[in-house]
């Protein structure tokens, strides 16, 4: 019997790149995220190598999730791999002269929507003994860094929430991971930038990043190992890269 994954975020970078991968390695799909026409395409074209559903949602609405989540269609209903990848950066500002309605977004998706997903689907992975929960995390989760502060504090709590998962499913048999990529090239930093595509190429100028795919690759070898293996915390840099601050990009 393939496995299922329910992957959010979906529709763009680390979470496309990891539907795309798995498709084509037998895995069935559960796509989520807010554009539906992009979740519409990628149902498309990924139901040439794998059963595909979707579902449109915003994890920081709670009552959205429970919803979705109940509306699955039967055959999509047991879930082996849940990968909580849906979040963004909301800014690059110090606390000081932050914007609270992007405190409020990044901790209401990143920290709340990832809680709210994780909840829905516990119980049928307690019920059966088993499952693979994958929070993507990020170096911000690992490091702090000037103007980072509530992504940061954001990523710093799915780190948390990675570990007492791991620690408070440990009875039941299921597995967690965390991967904490840094700098990958993906929409994550035009959303930062509010669509400021000049700013959000210059993060990624004079090295090479990460491509999603890169880390799309490392997540899919982490859920394919034997059951009894379980890779629990990987951070994953650009060669170019040192630390959350230390970037060469003179190479
Ligand atoms: P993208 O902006 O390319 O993708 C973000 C995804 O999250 C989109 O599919 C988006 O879908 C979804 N999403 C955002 N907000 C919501 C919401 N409220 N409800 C549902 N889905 C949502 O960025 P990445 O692929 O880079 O980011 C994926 C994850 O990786 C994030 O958690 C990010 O923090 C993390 N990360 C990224 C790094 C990077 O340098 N790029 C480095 C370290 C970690 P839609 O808009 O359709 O809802
Ligand atoms: C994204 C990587 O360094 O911009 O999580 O925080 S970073």
């Amino acid at each position: 019997m393939k496995p299922t994954a329910f992957i959010t975020g979906a529709t763009s970078g680390i979470g496309k790149a990891t539907a795309e991968i798995f498709a084509k390695n037998n895995i069935r799909l559960i796509l989520c995220g807010r554009r539906a026409d992009r979740l519409d395409k990628l149902q498309e074209l990924l139901s040439n190598f794998t059963e595909v559903t979707t579902l449109q949602f915003d994890v920081s609405k709670r009552n959205e999730v429970e919803t979705a989540i109940k509306s699955l269609p039967k055959d999509f209903q047991k879930i082996d791999i849940l990968i909580n990848n849906a979040g963004n950066a909301h800014g690059l500002s110090s606390i000081q002269n932050g914007d609270i309605d992007d405190w409020d977004a990044m901790l209401d998706i990143n920290v709340k929507g990832l809680l709210y997903v994780s909840k829905a689907i516990f119980p049928q992975m307690i019920k059966r003994k088993s499952g693979f929960i994958v929070n993507i995390g990020s170096i911000a989760g690992k490091e702090v860094y000037a103007n980072g502060n509530v992504y940061c504090a954001s990523k710093h709590a799915v780190n948390a929430l990675n570990k007492s998962m791991r620690i408070d499913l440990n009875k039941h048999n299921i597995r967690v991971a965390a991967i904490h990529p840094g700098a990958v090239e993906t929409e994550f930093s035009e959303v930062r930038f509010k669509g400021d595509t000049e700013k959000a190429k210059a993060v990624y100028a004079g090295y090479k990043a990460l491509q999603a795919a890169d880390i799309a690759d490392i997540i899919h070898f982490v859920v394919t190992r034997p059951y009894h293996v379980n890779i629990e915390d990987l951070v994953v840099y650009p060669t170019a890269q040192a630390s959350a601050t230390i970037l060469n990009r003179n190479l």
